[in-house]
């Protein structure tokens, strides 16, 4: 596949011509030659960009706004299958999580945020002899930055509240998984909206991403991925007064109290561990055991982490497929040879499994479960975005809440018990910006979604994002 950039409505290749590969992380094959674009490009985007956001696509109303949301959740829900095999081949995941994880909750992003454009409304406020009420403005021209793990889903996330909102966008998707945003950039197109609404720039992050933030053209960037790449974006963005959304790493606990109801958590508490090979960021990689369960747990996480079935992602019997690039699955081993260094015994996984010889050049690790690590030491705080968790005992309540909490960051937490007041004592008491209970990774599109510490800056869902995308302007008359 040959991709391109999409500006002002054309697909064309990097100014320069400069191109880099997409690898296929299951074979170690080339997939896709990707523009390798540069700042120029980023130049001619946000110029494309601004022009839509002071032309056509800024007169665009509410109703149309949201109608090209609902279409392009149409267009991707009639092409899912096309999709879901292009996330798959990207990122290694299995064919049945990009099928039904993925590509509808990128379906679901669209159709959101079309209704919550549709149903959302501005405040008035009365004084006695004046009314102030609220007009709300989109920002103008929004540049988007998105990682690898979950590339449309976190795309979509924040396309879809973008466009919803009218603002012209400029979107980078991570240069290790460009196919799908490709594939989205050529549905818009189809969709025949107002040219430079939507444009999409590849290439690297210290290239394109770089230029992005410090462009004085962009009114805001929404960012997620690495914590140590946060820190350059906001900063740069800072320096030229843009608004920003940072949603960065997590090292997230998994509280697992004496009372829980083992037989039916086990399997979500190692889905929350080993979800899409344990690459997303609200996975819980640190697990925290009462001492009193803790061998029976370990027992059934290593039993579960046995049982996936590991090996070619398109196969819909595969529930384990590879991780996103060699360099990280290398980046990965480098903290499983630290574990061991620092006193950790790996009770299960750690190793490149077998796998049929097609994919012996595959960026494959097993699911691993460690246990005796200090809970300070690096393996057990350090963000690994990998199949790998951790499992600690404690004793009390408050020594849990506390190694919880005993991390740089802070993103979320899952908490499993019976005991109801146990639960919102110990919500409470986390320094995350979520909290499940007795679940995990369940998702109303409502509902804030962000870190605290390291984590990041700003909530995404709902009136979070509606709010995150515009300016708010207050109209003063007087009576
Ligand atoms: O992500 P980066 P990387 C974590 C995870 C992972 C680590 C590094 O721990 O191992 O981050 O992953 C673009 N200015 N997460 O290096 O660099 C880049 O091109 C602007 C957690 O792959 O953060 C890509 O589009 N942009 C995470 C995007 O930033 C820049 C998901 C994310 O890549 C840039 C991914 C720059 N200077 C990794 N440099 C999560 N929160 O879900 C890079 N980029």
């Amino acid at each position: 596949m040959q991709l391109a950039n999409y500006i002002g409505g054309r697909f064309q290749p990097a100014l320069s011509g400069a191109t880099l590969d997409d690898i296929e992380p299951a074979t170690g094959e080339r997939v896709a030659v990707v523009p390798a674009s540069r700042a120029e490009d980023v130049d001619a985007a946000v110029r494309a960009a601004r022009d839509a956001a002071t032309g056509a696509w800024g007169a665009a109303s509410t109703a149309e706004r949201a109608d090209l949301c609902d279409a392009i959740a149409d267009a991707i829900a009639a092409d899912l299958d096309r999709f879901a095999d292009l996330e798959s081949r990207d990122t290694g995941k299995p064919l049945r999580v990009a099928k039904t994880v993925d590509i509808p909750r990128a379906i679901e992003n669209f159709r959101f945020f079309a209704g919550a454009v549709r149903h959302s409304a501005t405040e008035m406020h009365e004084m006695a002899d004046a009314i102030n009420y609220t007009l709300r403005r989109p920002l103008g021209v929004v540049g988007l930055i998105t990682p690898w793990n979950l590339p449309l889903y976190l795309l979509s996330w924040k396309v879809a509240p973008a466009l919803a909102t009218g603002n012209a966008v400029v979107a980078k998707p991570s240069e290790i998984t460009p196919l799908t945003a490709h594939a989205l950039a050529e549905t818009i197109d189809r969709l025949g909206a107002p040219k430079g609404a939507f444009n999409l720039v590849h290439g690297y992050g210290h290239e394109v991403g770089a230029a992005m933030t410090a462009h004085p053209g962009i009114d805001g960037i929404s960012f997620t991925g690495g914590t140590a790449t946060g820190k350059h974006v906001g900063a740069s963005a800072g320096a030229t007064f843009k608004k920003v959304s940072l949603e960065l790493g997590g090292k997230n606990a998994t509280l697992v109290f004496e009372d829980a109801d083992l037989d039916r958590v086990l399997p979500d508490i190692a889905r929350a561990s080993f979800l899409n090979q344990g690459q997303i960021c609200l996975c819980g990689s640190r697990i925290l055991v009462h001492r009193s369960i803790h061998d029976r747990v370990v027992e059934g996480l290593a039993a579960i982490a046995k049982g996936y079935r590991i090996g070619d992602p398109r196969d819909p019997d595969t529930t384990f497929g590879s991780l996103t690039s060699h360099a990280h699955r290398e980046k990965v081993e480098g903290y499983l040879a630290l574990a061991v260094q620092e006193g950790g015994t790996i009770v299960t996984g750690g190793r490149r499994p077998q796998v049929p010889p097609a994919l012996a050049n595959g960026a494959f690790l097993e699911p691993t479960v460690i246990t005796g690590l200090g809970i300070a030491c690096r393996t057990a705080t350090e963000e690994i975005f990998g199949p790998v968790a951790t499992v600690h005992p404690f004793d009390t309540d408050a020594e849990a809440v506390a190694m919880a909490n005993g991390v740089q960051y802070g993103l979320a937490a899952s908490v499993w018990t019976r005991d109801l007041a146990r639960a919102h004592r110990v919500a409470a008491a986390l320094e995350t910006g979520m909290v499940w209970v007795n679940c995990w990774l369940k998702r109303d599109l409502r509902v804030p979604f962000g870190g605290v510490k390291a984590s990041g800056v700003g909530r995404e869902g709902g009136k979070y994002s509606l709010g995150f995308y515009t300016n708010d302007k207050n109209v003063c008359i007087q009576l």
